[in-house]
């Protein structure tokens, strides 16, 4: 690990005061943590930003599986990109409604139009791309 180095941050004081309560009611011990978490937060959002990067994330999306011929169109974009699925979760949530998980790894563009094919199509009641990072060169 490499060293660790200490820096002064000026701050307005009801700003640091509602940072303080944000520590407290997310659980962190030091502020030094909290601050850690939130440079990483906008160093993976760069990452995706950076259409050279590899990156990785999840898919999430809940569907009526009886909507049309749904199923069958959400299937035929995923194997237009299966080389970036690396796993998928389903799970029946009752007689009608569906939720995938996929697990992605791969160029940020590719990874975000698929996401976005996916969202887009009709019938998919709610969708959303989670941003994680495959954590190469992140402390
Ligand atoms: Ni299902």
């Amino acid at each position: 690990m490499s060293d660790l180095i200490r820096f002064g941050v000026s701050l307005d004081e009801s700003l640091l005061e509602r940072f303080d309560r944000l520590c407290l009611e997310r659980g962190y011990k030091t502020r030094s943590e909290a601050i850690r978490d939130l440079i990483r937060e906008s160093l993976v959002k760069s990452e995706w930003q950076d259409d050279g990067r590899h990156v990785a994330g999840t898919l999430t999306m809940v569907y009526d599986h009886h909507t049309g011929n749904l199923s069958q169109r959400l299937t035929a974009i995923q194997h237009d990109f299966h080389h970036y699925i690396i796993t998928s979760l389903h799970v029946h949530l009752d007689h009608d409604n569906c939720l995938e998980t996929l697990v992605l790894k791969g160029p940020a563009p590719a990874l975000r139009s698929f996401a976005d094919r996916i969202i887009s199509t009709r019938g998919v009641k709610y969708g959303t791309l989670n941003l994680a990072t495959t954590g190469q060169g992140m402390k």
